[in-house]
């Protein structure tokens, strides 16, 4: 197959609620979406980044100018184009991994709907439905947080997940552990702490969290792994896992207990899968990472998440934990605390015109540029 058409697309979802984290808020949620057409076969992809460097060093805006002046035109050049070659193809570009896993995701799905297979089997899928977990943002009161929570629990959400900074760590844990008694808890804390804050950081132990998520720096493996020697909490990495390698690297270095896995951020889907094979020869435990997707990039996330060797619920949660109109036709809901995995072929969901065009701010051909 050729790459025959692709087309950048930039949306703006307004949130049904802002979300804060320990590196700022957000009210609306820019994405960039691409669409490619293979052999004349559209296919979607997502890309994961903010539109500032604040959570990864890739943005929304760069990752455009990657697409339209480097990637695209690599993969035009390509005869036979399969999504498991589109890695090796991008491989001389360093970086970007977002951006590329956008591209990977878009031929994926042009390639799956092709041949009528849903991309959880292609990943090999053991599950039909997931549990679903939530990501609570920093909230303006300790009373508003329980209150958000309980919401969440009354939804059906079975794992409870608090964005903690300096400053609003111990105590939020402890009232939600007080209020709402054993139910499954972690924190995640996007890199907010140093390693002096470890006597700090220990006083969660008392509260029995699942895990901390990137309490340190991205770079900080070495750190990480000695935090984790200082507490009885779980680490759990996700800033710093940028490939299989990397997830390795922090396993073996004792950084890392549990591995969050998000797709964008190791490079794709393909490369995620192999982040989770890793993982599961080493005996550590996964999950699937959100990004604040529409339902493109929900849809993937749910296939990924129904491998087996993710044991622990992910912030894989329903299409309205975010947005009131998602921009497929059929949004995720949460039945039972569970998501069913997509059937249908590729992403196995369909884009709503009509809902996208609705938040498009900015859509443009990218030129096939033949070699
Ligand atoms: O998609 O449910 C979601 C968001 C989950 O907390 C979440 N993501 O560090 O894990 C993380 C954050 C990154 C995005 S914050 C804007
Ligand atoms: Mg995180």
């Amino acid at each position: 197959m050729k790459l025959t058409a692709a087309e950048l697309v930039q949306v703006r979802m307004p949130l049904v609620t802002p979300f804060e984290t320990s590196f700022g808020v957000q009210a609306e949620r820019d994405v960039l979406l691409v669409r490619m057409e293979l052999d004349g076969q559209p296919g979607w992809g997502e890309c994961v980044t903010l539109p500032s460097p604040v959570y990864s060093p890739e943005f929304s805006e760069a990752a455009a100018t990657t697409i339209r002046r480097f990637l695209v035109p690599a993969l035009a050049g390509i005869e036979s184009l399969t999504a498991s070659k589109v890695a090796a193809v991008l491989e001389p570009f360093k970086g970007h991994r977002m951006a590329k896993a956008a591209l990977e995701l878009a031929v994926l799905d042009a390639q799956l709907r092709c041949v009528g297979m849903s991309l959880a089997d292609y990943l090999g899928a053991v599950h039909a439905t997931i549990p679903s977990g939530v990501s609570v943002g920093i909230q303006p009161s300790v009373a508003e947080l329980l209150d958000v929570v309980a919401g969440y629990l009354d939804a059906g959400y079975v794992r409870i997940k608090l964005k903690i900074k300096p400053g609003w760590d111990i105590e939020p844990v402890r009232a939600v552990r007080e209020r709402f008694g054993d139910i499954p808890l972690q924190v995640d804390a996007n890199t907010a702490y140093r390693l002096a804050d470890a006597r700090h950081l220990a006083r969660l132990d008392e509260f029995d969290l699942l895990l901390i998520e990137q309490p340190l720096e991205e770079e900080d493996l070495t750190q990480h792994a000695e935090l984790a020697r200082q507490l009885r909490t779980p680490v759990c990495l996700d800033e710093s896992i940028t490939s299989a390698k990397s997830a390795a690297d922090a396993i073996r270095l004792g950084a890392t207990g549990v591995v969050n896995i998000k797709a964008g951020r190791v490079g794709g889907y393909l490369q995620a899968r192999q982040v989770h094979d890793v993982c599961a020869a080493s005996g550590v435990p996964v999950w699937c990472g959100g990004m604040l997707e529409t339902g493109i990039g929900r849809a993937a996330n749910m296939a990924l998440a129904a491998l087996p060797g993710f044991t622990l619920p992910g912030d894989t949660s329903a299409s309205d934990r975010f947005y009131s109109r998602d921009i497929i036709t059929e949004p995720f809901v949460l039945s039972d605390g569970h998501i069913a995995v997509p059937t249908g072929p590729g992403l196995g969901v369909e884009v709503d015109e009509d809902a996208l065009a609705a938040v498009t701010v900015h859509r443009e051909t990218v030129p096939i540029r033949w070699p």
